[in-house]
């Protein structure tokens, strides 16, 4: 046996490198894959008054616009629901969600895409994606917000 020389053991060392290199390796994908697979993190893009939402503003009339080629969506996270209710987009158009939350915090995930969201009272998430099938899309709140939570859920329509 030998004696205490080693700080670190051999064999820890060999683990402790190749866990530092696979973490580079997650790293430089990450990096590459926000490049090139379309960014969807969402942004915070302003500060808002959240007991204004329903009266004052963009929000207070939320809805789908299109703007040349896109489309722009103001979106109401609120308990326990989304507003507008239909949000309907034409396949391969950029579409920029704003949502805000007149109440609590929310989710606004929409499946099969990875648009994933957390609505902040008082704050604007900003958000952009570009659908490429045609379908509906289920749109679920994924952030606990009381008791209709579980129920807190839309759809959003996607035209060829
Ligand atoms: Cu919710």
């Amino acid at each position: 046996m030998e004696q205490h020389e080693h700080v670190i053991e051999r064999y820890e060392r060999a683990w402790i490198l190749f866990g530092l290199a696979m973490i580079t390796v997650f790293i430089i994908l990450i990096g590459y894959m926000m490049l090139t697979m379309g960014n969807t993190n969402p942004v915070s893009a302003a500060r808002i008054d959240a007991t204004k939402v329903r009266t004052e503003g963009d929000f207070a009339n939320p809805r789908v616009e299109q703007v040349g080629n896109e489309y722009v969506a103001y979106v109401q996270a609120f308990s326990f629901g989304y507003l507008p209710m239909e949000m309907k987009f034409k396949a391969g158009q950029k579409v920029t969600f704003y949502i805000t939350s007149p109440d609590v915090q929310h989710g606004f995930k929409v499946e099969n895409t990875n648009i994933n969201v957390q609505v902040i009272p008082g704050e604007v998430a900003k958000v952009s994606y570009t659908f490429k099938k045609p379908g509906e899309y289920n749109l679920i709140c994924n952030e606990y917000c009381g008791i209709g939570h579980a129920n807190m859920v839309s759809k959003i329509v996607v035209e060829p």
